[in-house]
């Protein structure tokens, strides 16, 4: 390897996929590793567009690069000394309980160690909690009941082994997309069946075998309904049970009850649920995994528990091919749950209602300060602030005001909360925006730590560039801050590895195999291994010389009798439901090409072509009951508050139902974040927001004119009612949406060329300034069809044409360039969906191989191959690949 292949880890989803980054004559290169266990060199969309956001950050303003108080730029260590001095304060004037951080699984392990001991140890607050209760709050409890600790048994390699795979309440092909790969890769090969369980069609149906579209929030029942069948077919392993296991009899009770009617309480066809119990009762190779359509409920630890029960029951935990697999959303949520990063735990798998827990980490870290007992949990902490009794928020890589439920209240809270400190890598978030200090953060490819897949592995980032700016490591800030309060020999770590040292071996501190989490072995390494460190699996206890690849496949839990636990758990149905003033039931997700609030992704021309508006997903006869059109703008509206979203109908949804993406803020739109719309009701045990479960009613969006406007300069659109932005390369592109004509500001300077025909009520104008275009604008009572591709060339030109001129004012591409690519369904090879179409028609029976072969689609990293059957599906009958 050369010295300028930099390995490193994929910033995005919980696969963990390794890269290697080289150096090219014109910038950087990133590719998939080879060796890398999580992805041997496969990528997917996001991890292939990540040069395209290094880039975008490189060049422009995006990142924030100093330290600013008050909106004013500071140096570090007077930033330093504010942080410290409000902190210091707040504890002096109200006790260490005022005190919270709210953090993130986008922290590298030796960040999220370092933010848990500064509060819980030092700053002596218990209330310190992540993201990750958004996300796996559901899981870590539902392990830990089942299990006695937060383990994940799995593997990868069992996705490739099993015989069966169920996919619960995942969109495994957009959101673990090289997971989908290697699934794909063995359902080819071995024939793998696979049963997808999730209200609504998604690319992941394309893998599927069996969709079961039931009801939102049924899953419990549906479980149950199948550990009753295990019973009554004589399935359940009994030896295996009687061995390993408590709980069996009262599961199967209340499981018994649940069972009589399966059918109508998930809306599904008997027939499908009989074909899904007997390809479970009868492949002993069943790997479940599960995501957000699981953990995401208001009885989310109950449907974890209500699927480990039927592995528990049938003897298959972290045996090859056979065992429940929760895979995880972000890149280290894992590395937060192995530090304690929720307001339930302590480091390394630690206790804070165990009082030898907590004695025991204070003894560790001789960290007086450290109390026991449980913190606020997010949906609790951001109303604990709206009340005034917390005082002072350190909000670290995470946007709380897009992404937590009752976005409204979460904004109060954030403008009411007397100190509020957010570090970020960008300069512009909505949560930013109330920030009284901003610090700036290295991120990708500039910080250096590790962090933990969904499989347990440990692998490194490793830096292969400087940080813009004085952007610093979020561990190097909190060292610092921890140091003015006067903690500083806590906290005296001189790099990453230091820290991870202490990490490792604090798991490993009085252990004795009480506690799953035990990296014992790195405890006793040097800074050169840790700069070596090849990705492992935990446990690697002290003496391990390698990891652990599949957990308890000897029936040995961590519960301390050994055994692991089944739980009595009932259907119980969400907490809200439809209703004549809110009909429809919302569920919310995620896009294949956009990551979260899009602070990164959002940067990536062609990562935002696939989808460049958030959009309404419908039934058709729900968007007839309701009056609403393909491609109109529709209002969103639930008990909480509104957004305003593109409505696009199809039948992949149920009836009842529809979906909204999570990605958009008031940054990047002017109502398309629906934050504002989910309700905070959580699991009573999990503290889990329910956030794909919300009633609402939906309505047109009626305005004068639709516009679309091509720009180069920031501008202020706040009077506008609706508009979403997008990046395109060389300029951005805005849909918009008013009554009252718009006012442009910032173009003053430049030519206008001006296009008016008031009859038709359309207006095209032009912007210019030497010659060259600046921003154009498009408006007409019905949204104007511009050719975006051809437009967002011609800012790449220096001067205009005459013959540009004139086609700008006519609206109209030439000829040959008027076929607009539409939407991009390959980013890999910059397809649209409007070539593939024509390439379709083109060509009788046109297969995806043919598609491949004529325009490049999806022969890159595979994600969208389920788009471009869908698309033949529509075009004319498909021919397999
Ligand atoms: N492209 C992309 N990939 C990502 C992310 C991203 O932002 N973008 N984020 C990452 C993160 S942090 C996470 S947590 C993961 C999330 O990964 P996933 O959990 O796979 O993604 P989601 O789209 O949130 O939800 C999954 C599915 O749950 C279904 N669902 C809703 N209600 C129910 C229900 O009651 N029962 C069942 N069985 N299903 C239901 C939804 O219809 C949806 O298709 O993705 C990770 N990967
Ligand atoms: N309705 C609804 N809401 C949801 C979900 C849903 O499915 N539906 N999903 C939930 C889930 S599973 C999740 S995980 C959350 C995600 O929600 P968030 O965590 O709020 O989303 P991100 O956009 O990933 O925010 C990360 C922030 O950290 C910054 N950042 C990136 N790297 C670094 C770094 O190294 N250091 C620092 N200091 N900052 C950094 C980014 O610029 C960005 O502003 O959303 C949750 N909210
Ligand atoms: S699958 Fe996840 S980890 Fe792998 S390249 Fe894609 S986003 Fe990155
Ligand atoms: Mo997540």
């Amino acid at each position: 390897m050369s010295t300028t292949e930099i390995r490193t880890t994929c910033p995005y989803c919980g696969v963990g996929c390794g890269l290697v980054v080289s150096r090219a004559r014109d910038g950087w290169v990133v590719g998939g590793d080879p060796d890398h266990p999580a992805n041997k060199g496969r990528l997917c969309s996001k991890g292939a567009a990540l040069i395209d956001t290094v880039n975008a950050e490189a060049s422009g303003d995006v990142r924030l690069l100093y330290p600013e108080v008050a909106g004013q730029r500071v140096t570090w260590d007077k930033a330093i000394a504010e942080v410290a001095g409000r902190l210091s304060a707040t504890l002096a004037e109200h006790g260490p309980d005022a005190i919270a951080f709210y953090v993130s699984g986008q922290l590298l392990t030796e960040d999220y160690y370092v933010a848990n001991k500064l509060l819980k140890g030092f700053i002596g607050s218990p209330h310190i909690d992540t993201n990750s209760r958004l996300c796996m709050a559901s899981t870590v409890a539902g392990h830990k009941r089942a299990f006695g600790a937060d383990v994940v048994p799995a593997c990868y390699e069992d996705l490739e082994i099993a015989d069966l795979v169920i996919l619960v309440g995942s969109n495994l092909a957009w959101c673990h997309p090289v997971l989908a790969q290697r699934l794909r890769t063995a359902k080819r090969d071995r024939g793998t069946r696979v049963v997808l369980i999730d209200p609504r069609g998604t690319a992941s149906s394309d893998l599927a075998d069996l969709h079961l579209a039931l009801k939102p929030g049924s899953d419990v029942a549906l479980f149950n309904g199948l550990l009753a069948h295990l019973d009554s077919a004589d399935a359940i392993d009994r030896a295996y049970v009687l061995r390993h296991v408590t709980g069996l009899e009262a599961a199967l009770e209340t499981a018994r009850e649940d069972a009589g009617d399966v059918a109508q309480t998930c809306g599904l066809d008997p027939a499908d649920i009989a074909t899904f119990y007997d390809w479970f009762t009868t492949t002993p190779r069943t790997v479940t995994v599960f995501s957000q359509g699981v953990n995401q409920s208001s009885r989310g630890t109950d449907k974890v528990n209500a699927i480990i029960n039927c592995h528990l029951a049938t003897g298959r935990v972290g045996k090859p091919g056979s065992s429940p697999f929760s895979v995880t959303g972000q890149p280290n949520a894992m590395g937060g749950r192995e530090v304690g990063g929720l307001a339930n735990q302590l480091a390394a798998h630690m206790n804070p209602d165990d009082p030898a827990d907590v004695d025991r980490l204070r003894r560790f870290w001789n960290a007086p300060a450290l109390k026991g007992g449980q913190g606020l949990k997010a949906v609790d902490m951001f109303r604990a602030i709206r009340e005034g009794r917390i005082k002072a928020l350190w909000i670290m890589a995470t946007n709380p005001a897009v992404s937590l439920p009752e976005a409204t209240l979460v904004r109060e809270a954030l403008k009411i909360c007397p100190t509020i400190i957010v570090s970020d890598i960008v300069g512009s978030t909505d949560s930013l925006d109330y920030a009284h200090i901003r610090l700036p953060a290295l991120g990708w490819g500039e910080k250096d730590g590790t962090v933990t897949n969904s499989e347990r592995r440990i692998s490194r980032q490793r830096p292969f560039r400087a940080g813009p700016g004085e952007a610093r490591a979020d561990w190097w800030i909190m060292s610092k801050v921890a140091a003015v309060m006067g903690y500083g020999a806590a906290f005296a770590w001189r790099t990453a590895g230091e820290i991870f040292r202490e990490h490792a071996i604090l798991s490993g501190f009085e252990n004795d195999g009480l506690r799953a989490f035990d990296i014992a072995t790195w405890g006793r390494k040097r800074e050169a291994d840790y700069a070596a460190m090849q990705p492992f699996q935990w446990p690697m206890p002290a003496g391990a010389t390698r990891g652990t690849e599949r957990m308890y496949a000897d029936g040995r839990f961590t519960h301390t009798n050994g055994r692991a636990r089944m739980l009595a758990v009932r259907h119980i149905p969400p907490v809200e439901r439809a209703s004549l003033r809110f009909p429809l039931i919302a569920n919310t997700g995620r896009y294949r090409d956009q990551w979260h609030t899009m602070t990164r992704t959002g940067l990536s021309a062609r990562l935002s072509a696939h989808r460049p508006e958030p959009l309404l997903e419908i039934h058709p006869s729900d968007a007839q009951t309701a009056d609403l059109l393909e491609g109109e703008l529709a209002r969103v509206i639930s008990l909480q508050g509104e957004a305003v979203l593109r409505v696009a109908i199809t039948d992949a949804q149920r009836p009842g139902q529809v979906f909204i993406p999570m990605h958009w803020s008031d940054t990047l739109s002017a109502r398309g974040g629906i934050g504002r719309l989910i309700a905070p009701h959580t699991d009573p045990v999990s503290g889990q927001p329910e956030s794909k479960h919300v009633p609402v009613r939906v309505e047109r969006f009626i305005t004068a004119w639709a516009g679309l406007f091509f720009t180069t300069r920031q501008h202020d659109l706040s009077a506008i009612p609706y508009w979403v932005r997008q990046e395109a390369g060389a300029c951005r592109i805005y849909e918009l949406a008013g009554d009252d004509a718009p006012a442009l500001s910032g173009l003053s300077d430049c030519e206008v060329l001006d296009f008016t025909d008031p009859a038709r009520d359309i207006t095209r104008r032009a912007w210019v300034k030497e010659g060259k275009l600046v921003a154009a604008l498009f408006l007409a009572p019905e949204r104007p069809e511009i050719s975006r591709d051809w437009l967002s060339a011609l800012f790449a030109k220096p001067t205009l044409t005459p013959l540009d001129r004139a086609r700008l004012l006519a609206g109209r591409a030439p000829e040959t360039e008027a076929a607009d690519d539409g939407p991009i369904v390959c980013s890999c090879h910059a397809v649209g969906r409007n070539r593939i179409m024509k390439t379709a028609a083109s060509r009788p029976a046109c297969s995806v191989a043919d598609i491949g072969k004529l325009t490049g689609a999806g022969t890159g990293c595979g994600s969208c191959l389920p788009e471009i059957k869908e698309i033949l599906r529509h075009a004319a009958p498909v021919v397999a690949a």
